[in-house]
């Protein structure tokens, strides 16, 4: 099983993500597993908190199974399909809804599905070794997990930024923009994990204040302003304009469009409108609810087959978008 769940002592509940060969990418046994556990915790009084760690240090958790979509998707196989994000997004909601203090540990990647189980918990901890990101738009998808729920709602049009182009952040900059809770060095970690499943650890507050140092400056400090005029545009075709007539930060400008310029045009246009209407929902939940029918209708496309198959399959990273922005670029 490539989930670890066990119950310390002190009453703190640890959920290790143990499949590093797929850099813990969540196939459904997993999701289920994670699920499982939680919904055993829930009611259970000797356990106080939960942390949830990885057991590979290259990453957390670097996605869902988009293989597996995938493959259910080029078969139509609809109920696959339907059934993984039903599972996946389930556990997205049972993590926010859990009532206890559950603490991700982010040291290596945690991209998309990975985001899903650790932003939605009450604390994130990134290191110095993180990369956090919502790549979706490179593989023909678009962020799902609830992003449409907490990206819109990042300072400074940020989580538009993040959504529409898929830049990785440091753990420093997820810390700046507020996806990550806290900064710990990643020499510190073991400490602070062995102080988060001891006596301590049932008030794990407390404990992440203690080992929480100030994040070091961050790649993203120099942009904040250029993210906050471009993508608060009204319209896609209004992000494309503004980083056209960008002057004050003319590099980023164009790396940026660069990197919209490589993304699927559908994938574009998908998150544009999922972001939009997740800015205005009143829950995560109904955010879960949109996304669940956007990731099913996704899982058909032509553009969603093309992107995991550049970037997962054959691994040649040169997908061919059969959709087209519907305005110039
Ligand atoms: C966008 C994604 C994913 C991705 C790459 C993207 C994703 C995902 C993986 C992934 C990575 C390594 C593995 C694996 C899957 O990559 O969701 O099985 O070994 O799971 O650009 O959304």
């Amino acid at each position: 099983m490539s989930v670890n769940a066990r119950v310390g002592g002190a009453g703190v509940a640890v959920l290790e993500l143990d499949r590093p060969r797929a850099l813990n990418a969540l196939d459904l046994p997993m999701v289920t597993a994670v699920r499982d556990a939680l919904r055993a915790w829930h009611d259970d009084d000797s356990v106080r908190a939960v942390v949830v760690r990885s057991t590979s240090p290259k990453a957390f958790c670097a996605g869902g199974d988009i293989r597996a979509v995938r493959e259910a998707g080029v078969l139509g196989d609809d109920a696959a399909v339907r059934a993984y994000f039903t599972a996946e997004y389930g556990l997205n909601l049972a993590i926010s809804d859990f009532p206890k203090p559950c603490t991700a540990l982010v040291d290596g990647y945690a991209m998309g599905g990975g985001l899903g189980v650790s932003v939605h918990g009450s604390a994130l901890v990134a290191t110095e070794r993180a990369t956090l990101a919502m790549p979706e738009t490179a593989i023909g998808f678009f962020p799902d997990i609830g992003a449409s729920w907490f990206l819109p709602r990042l300072p400074g049009a940020v989580g538009w930024y993040l959504g529409l182009t898929g830049a990785r952040l440091s753990g420093a900059a997820a810390v700046e923009c507020g996806l990550a809770t806290h900064f710990v060095p990643a020499a510190d970690l073991a400490a602070l994990e062995e102080a988060l499943t001891g006596a301590d650890g049932v008030r794990p507050q407390a404990v992440l204040d203690r080992f929480a140092r100030p994040a070091p400056p961050s790649e993203l400090a120099g942009h904040r302003e250029a993210i906050a005029r471009c993508f608060t545009a009204p319209d896609l075709a209004g992000v494309f304009h503004r980083l056209a007539e960008e002057r004050a930060d003319r590099a980023w400008a164009e790396e940026t469009l660069d990197a919209l310029r490589r993304a699927s045009p559908m994938s574009l246009v998908a998150t544009f409108d999922v972001l939009s209407s997740g800015a205005a929902a009143p829950s995560l939940r109904d955010c879960l609810a949109t996304e669940l029918e956007l990731a099913c209708r996704t899982a058909r496309e032509p553009d969603f087959h093309e992107g995991v198959r550049a970037a997962l399959v054959d691994r040649d990273r040169a997908p061919v978008w059969t959709s087209s922005l519907p305005f110039p670029v």
